[in-house]
């Protein structure tokens, strides 16, 4: 008798791993070949062997382009090279890629890039209360008084942390203490960019600095590197490395603050080993996470696998690929940094890292046709590159093509997929990237 209940709960649990076994498959794509969609002006990208997971082209043409991932169960071709970041002048006739000198100071030898976003800080100045150790800040706007935190920019005018907007001049800026004394009030318009603060004037910034924020994975961690931009030197200079007990296993970033962004993670466990049993167990423990100095807080869970994140051309909307369960979800972004679920469209491929055409406002979406062959990578039998283009994202029926398909003979494990002005570059995982005019 002893015996039977033994048989019997073995071929329960042998049944129950063969189910799930056979669903990773089919999540996997396991058995799918691609039918190839050529583009005809192609042209793999010399210098750019070991990869380029993600890409992030900023709105003057200059793409940057991270290499040299190593990532658990992923081939990589130089296992020995640090990673790298390339830039890529995309209003060149012939634009070639050249590593950027990164400042001294950071960890070079572990670098590691993963996904990456670029931020442009329009002259923003962030006035907090507890950086001036002050414990609020006062608009006034003629009647009545409002009390709160909030930023103000040159295209926006002053926007509080709740969401609402003031456009109004005179707007006048200052602490409670100097609320109370009605001496001290002082005066300035929105136009002279100048806020009050206490009997000192801050002038706005108006410089368009850029930052490169990038997923970095030293020893297999995961941390976020923030870095400055020096367009005329062609160089990254090292501001700071951010980590918190929830950037665990980070994928990729978008960045819509100077100190504020949301990162994925793609699996809950570290240990690779515990990470295939939780992508064939499909645990969906995997999350979106919002980031500020002051507030780290997941805001979208519940995905098997949270990958590629990016943001609509108005800013309303984050899209997040889930790479196993072979969807884009589009969520509303609040006022207070929450996200709420619009939708989901399913794209039956594995998607990796999404960015938006800045012309259209599509979503391209560089993906993986069939995942198995990149978890087990044989040279003979390559995995395959896909990418997609997702239109009309928020109607009812968004539409979805494919712009360029191979199996894996010219580019292998395709990750991203960035336009500019009908120029197009795909980059893989661990493989080479490829040009294209449209
Ligand atoms: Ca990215
Ligand atoms: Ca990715």
């Amino acid at each position: 008798m002893g015996k039977l209940v033994v048989l019997t709960l073995l071929g329960a649990v042998l049944a129950l791993i063969g189910e799930r076994l056979v669903a990773f498959r089919q999540r996997m794509n396991a058995s799918r070949a691609v039918e190839p969609v050529d583009l005809p002006n192609c042209h793999l990208i010399e210098g750019l062997e070991n990869g380029s997971e993600d890409i992030d082209i900023l709105p003057n043409g200059l793409a940057f382009i991270s290499s040299g991932l190593k990532y658990p169960g992923m081939p990589n071709f130089a296992s020995d090279e640090p990673g790298q970041i390339f830039l890529m002048d995309l209003n060149e006739q012939n634009p070639r890629v050249q590593a950027l000198n990164i400042s001294d100071g950071f960890d070079k030898a572990s670098f590691n890039p993963h996904g990456i976003s670029t931020f442009i800080d329009k002259g923003t100045m962030r006035i907090s209360s507890a950086s001036q150790g002050l414990d609020s800040l006062y608009c006034m706007v003629g009647n009545p008084i409002k009390k709160g935190i909030g930023e103000m920019n040159t295209d926006q005018g002053l926007k509080w942390d709740d969401g609402t907007r003031l456009f109004q001049t005179p707007v006048l800026i200052l602490p409670r203490t100097s609320v109370k004394s009605e001496n001290s009030v002082l005066r300035k318009q929105i136009p002279t960019l100048s806020l009050v603060h206490s009997s000192s004037y801050f002038t706005m910034k108006t410089d368009h600095t850029v930052y490169l924020y990038v997923v970095n994975h030293p020893h297999m961690k995961s941390t976020v590197e923030k870095f400055k931009f020096e367009e005329q030197q062609r160089s990254l200079v090292h501001l700071k490395t951010i980590k918190h007990e929830l950037l665990t296993s980070v994928n990729d970033i978008v960045v819509l603050g100077p100190e504020q962004f949301y990162a994925t993670r793609d699996h809950y466990f570290t240990n690779f080993f515990l990470v295939l049993l939780e992508m064939i167990m499909d645990l969906r423990w995997t999350y979106v996470l919002f980031y500020s100095p002051k507030e780290v807080k997941v805001v979208a869970k519940g995905f098997s696998s949270a990958n590629g994140i990016t943001v609509s051309l108005d800013k309303k909307y984050i899209y997040v690929a889930d790479v196993l369960a072979q969807n884009v979800h589009v969520l509303n972004k609040r006022g207070n940094w929450d996200l709420t679920q619009v939708k989901v469209i399913q794209l039956g491929t594995l998607v990796d890292n999404l960015t938006v055409d800045p012309d259209t406002g599509d979503i391209l979406a560089g993906c993986h046709p069939n995942a198995m062959k990149l978890l087990i990578y044989n040279p003979e039998d390559p995995p395959g590159s896909e990418v997609l283009r997702i239109q009309d994202v928020l109607s009812e029926a968004p539409k979805i093509s494919t712009k360029y398909a191979n199996n894996g003979s010219v580019l292998q494990g395709s990750s991203v997929a960035s336009v500019y002005h009908g120029k197009l570059l795909i980059g893989t995982v661990f493989h080479k990237a490829l040009y294209c005019l449209f």
